[in-house]
């Protein structure tokens, strides 16, 4: 996997070269690359960003600059929205049209039609690739990923679905975010683009989500893990949809304090259901709502196997 991560704090990214995900470099499973979005800039300044366009505190950044970035770590040519190609474009130019507001999205046809620079059938084959329906990600097509705090919530099943991708590339934005439409650009040009939010709180920037879903991606490729059962054992209620039940190592009295009797049993089908049970109870009582998002057919497939 080719990971690529863009930011004005590059050298935020150097600690990825310890720990495990240093060691899954070394093995040649992944390769992570960490840019300066600065290295884009023509000014003296080397400026990132500008006021938002009416009006507001703090500073958006420019898509001129991003642009020029992700175009080159995506081998993309520049191009003139609406690009013509596949359905992907032609969905997200009506979302672009129906909240823009403007002329921008509709007024632009003939220079997409004389931008030679959209590869009008490979794009189109990528669209085909990826439906609704099927979310698998292909090995061979980017995913360029933009954390965002008003973005919808990171999962552990987003993370399962991106640790199949043959190159991740991820765009930190910092100081109060980024121009809207450069994801909606780089949708049209066939490009698989994700936002995402890691919690219902506020960071400074993109650099620490970024980390965090690297590390939750990174450790489900295989062979990442020295021991690939933890993986399994975390996931065998689908995939991070319940908290884990409690752990206890020994002794098994400690300072008066017993582990429940049950774990001491040797009885495999007891401890199963003992945990199962206290997962269900405990995420019933701390994360209710992952009980509602809870798929009871994957469930009960869980039951039948123990
Ligand atoms: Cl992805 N970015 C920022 N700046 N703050 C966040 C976040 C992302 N997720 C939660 N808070």
């Amino acid at each position: 996997m080719r990971i690529d991560i863009v930011s004005v704090f590059p050298e935020y990214f150097e600690v990825l070269n310890l720990s495990l995900l240093g060691k899954a470099q070394a093995k040649g499973l992944v390769e992570v690359r960490a840019h300066n979005l600065r290295d884009w800039t023509h000014d003296v300044h080397h400026s990132v960003d500008d006021t938002p366009v009416g009006g507001g505190a703090g500073m958006v950044m420019k898509p001129e600059v991003w642009a020029e970035c992700l175009d080159d770590l995506l081998d993309l040519a520049p191009a003139e929205f609406p690009m013509t190609m596949g359905d992907g474009a032609a969905t997200d130019a009506a979302a672009y049209a129906a909240t823009a507001g403007d002329a921008a999205a509709g007024g632009t046809a003939a220079a997409a039609a004389s931008s030679g620079a959209v590869a009008a059938t490979d794009d189109a084959a990528a669209a085909d690739t990826v439906s609704a329906a099927d979310t698998r990600v292909p090995a061979d097509r980017p995913v360029l990923i933009f954390p965002n705090p008003s973005a919808p919530l990171f999962t552990q099943a987003d993370a399962t679905e991106l640790s199949r991708a043959g190159h991740l590339l991820f765009g930190c934005g910092r100081y109060e975010g980024y121009d809207a439409r450069i994801p909606t650009y780089y949708r049209a040009q066939g490009v698989d683009v994700r936002e995402y939010s890691i919690g219902d709180y506020v960071l400074n920037g993109g650099e620490v989500a970024t980390s965090v879903m690297l590390e939750a991606i990174t450790r489900l490729i295989p062979g990442f893990m020295g021991n690939p059962d933890s993986i399994v054992e975390e996931s065998y209620t689908g995939e991070g949809a319940l908290l884990e039940h409690r752990q206890y190592t020994k002794p098994a009295t400690w300072r008066g304090m017993n582990v429940p009797e049950v774990l001491l049993s040797g009885d495999h089908g007891k401890v199963d259901r003992f945990r199962r049970d206290e997962a269900l109870a405990r995420t019933s009582k701390i994360r209710p709502d992952l009980i509602e998002r809870l798929d009871c057919q994957a469930l009960g497939k869980a039951d039948r196997k123990t």
